[in-house]
């Protein structure tokens, strides 16, 4: 009787849901499938699921009642209520050391508060990202579990075979690991589709210097162009894919991306990113620009009125050695790519102190080689780095990357100059510079700040190590009159 029983249960069937179910069934486990709305379990076991080992349950308790223990459970339902929902109406009728993994794209404060409800019952919680989509979801996505720790080898043959395989060094490797703590899976997969905006934005800044504003190339010779890089360095699915869609030509042959609406759309996980940034106090720059222009890109009405009215240079016709130009730009793009992640990194080292985590850095790289979006050579050279030096303090220390930026650094400035001398926007590309010249300085200009902040506010400053004398003191919170007038008091006891 026993052997009857699944391995697993998944609730949710719309596609994401049903294709994972037969991605695990083709895996060789055996699924049970439930949805709020009943007729999609006998529709889906007539139709997608026919011939599968797949079954299908008509309640809560007749899933639970079809699963091996411990219980294992995967709820791909809208994230939300409906979340919250099956876990009440799981948790009533499932027994200790049972598993319910959240696969939705919950924000990561709810499966924290998730996991620690749960775990006072005595189940056990996981919040997985998946990535990839419905082709993911179908063939092997990108999966990024994180929460109750005694879940992950319960969960980890059915989690690591359903997952998207890259090849390694000693056969197929899952794109899946044990991500970290409670909320880690789905903090690290907001993450990952923070930066997968920064990637975007990029690539679409390379395409703008290589259109009308730069070198006047149409989208077939920049296709081209991305082809060849797709063989080097920026080897990866956004680049194999922007190829594909510069190439691709209405019906009457004018390339299609000629006629899209220059608006980006958000669904929200950027943003998150950039907010949590904000939060924690860490510099994920590029990764705000790119949500920030895709901002600027909706108010497009408001930017067809200032492009009348407000000029830029004058075009003047690249003159320069054009393959060296584009040689430099491929290495803005990977120099920029490189301080991208490096500040998603930081993030997530932040995030780690804050929230408790002893997060798998390199196991993070890993997952994303493959299965979603961001997939790329790149990422085992940063799996790498992190394998080599687990608590490696920042990407860009790594040797390896080190020499990549050095590599790159002379190509990227001449991009950002010629960018910024011809009128073209580079949010992203432009920050990520900015910010690897403010973080190889030792000096900031934030001593003026802090002067003026202690002028105008009496908001004090500490002293800098080896101009200390009998007025400035180690150590301590120290405020200048700077105008010899009004009184002497820091704004810690004044509050004006
Ligand atoms: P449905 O088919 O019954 O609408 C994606 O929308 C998935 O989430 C579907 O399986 C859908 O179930 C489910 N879902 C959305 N909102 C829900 C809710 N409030 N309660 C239960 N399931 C919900």
């Amino acid at each position: 009787m026993s052997s009857d029983l699944a391995d697993i249960g998944l609730i949710g069937l719309a596609v994401m849901g049903q294709n994972l179910i037969l991605n695990m069934n083709d895996k060789g486990f055996k699924v049970v499938a439930y949805n709020r709305t009943t007729s999609k379990v006998d529709a889906f076991l007539a139709n997608e699921a026919k011939g599968t080992n797949v079954v299908g349950a008509h309640s809560i308790k007749e899933l639970v009642s079809k699963l091996k223990t411990p219980r294992k459970v995967v709820l791909l339902v809208q994230a939300g209520a409906a979340v919250d929902s099956f876990i009440d109406q799981l948790s009533a009728v499932m027994e200790k050391g049972d598993i319910i993994i959240d696969g939705g794209n919950s924000h990561y404060p709810d499966s924290i508060r998730r996991t620690a409800e749960l775990e006072a019952k005595g189940l056990l919680f996981v919040g997985s990202g998946v990535s990839g989509g419905e082709e993911g979801a179908r063939y092997g996505p990108s999966m990024m579990p994180g929460g109750s720790a005694a879940a992950w080898p319960e969960i980890k043959e059915i989690f690591q075979k359903t997952a998207a395989q890259v090849p390694g060094p000693n056969g197929d490797e899952p794109c899946c690991d044990w991500v970290g703590g409670t909320g880690s899976g789905h903090y690290v997969k907001m993450v990952h589709n923070g930066i997968e905006y920064g990637d975007m934005q990029l690539i679409a800044e390379a395409y703008d210097i290589l259109q009308v504003r730069g070198l006047d190339l149409s989208p077939s010779e920049i296709a081209d162009i991305f082809i060849k890089w797709n063989t080097g360095v920026l080897d990866s699915f956004l680049i194999q894919i922007t190829s594909e869609i510069l190439k691709y030509n209405d019906d009457d042959g004018v390339p299609m991306v000629q006629k899209i609406l220059d608006k980006a759309g958000q669904k929200g996980t950027g943003k998150w990113t950039a907010i949590n940034a904000l939060d924690l106090g860490t510099p994920v720059t590029l990764i705000g620009e790119a949500v920030f222009a895709r901002c600027l890109s909706a108010i497009k009405d408001e930017r067809t009125r200032a492009s009348k009215v407000l000029p830029g240079p004058e075009k003047v016709p690249f003159t320069g050695d054009k393959q060296q130009f584009i040689d430099d730009l491929e290495q803005a793009l990977y120099a920029s790519k490189i301080i991208s992640y490096a500040q998603g990194y930081m993030l997530m080292r932040e995030a780690a102190k804050e929230y408790k985590w002893e997060l798998n850095n390199a196991g993070i790289a890993a997952m994303w080689r493959g299965g979603c979006i961001i997939k790329s050579v790149f990422l085992g050279d940063i799996t790498k780095a992190f394998q080599k030096t687990p608590d490696l303090e920042n990407l860009l220390f790594d040797d390896f990357f080190k020499a990549a930026i050095a590599k790159a650094q002379p190509g990227w400035r001449r991009v950002v100059a010629q960018a910024t001398i011809s009128g073209t926007p580079i949010p992203c590309t432009g920050a990520a510079l900015s910010f690897f010249d403010g973080y190889r300085s030792e000096t900031v200009p934030a001593n003026l700040l802090q002067a003026q902040r202690d002028y105008f506010g009496a908001h004090t400053f500490k002293v800098l190590p080896g101009k200390e004398n009998a007025r400035l003191k180690a150590g301590e919170d120290i405020h200048v009159n700077w105008t010899g007038r009004g009184g002497n008091i820091s704004a810690s006891t004044y509050n004006a």
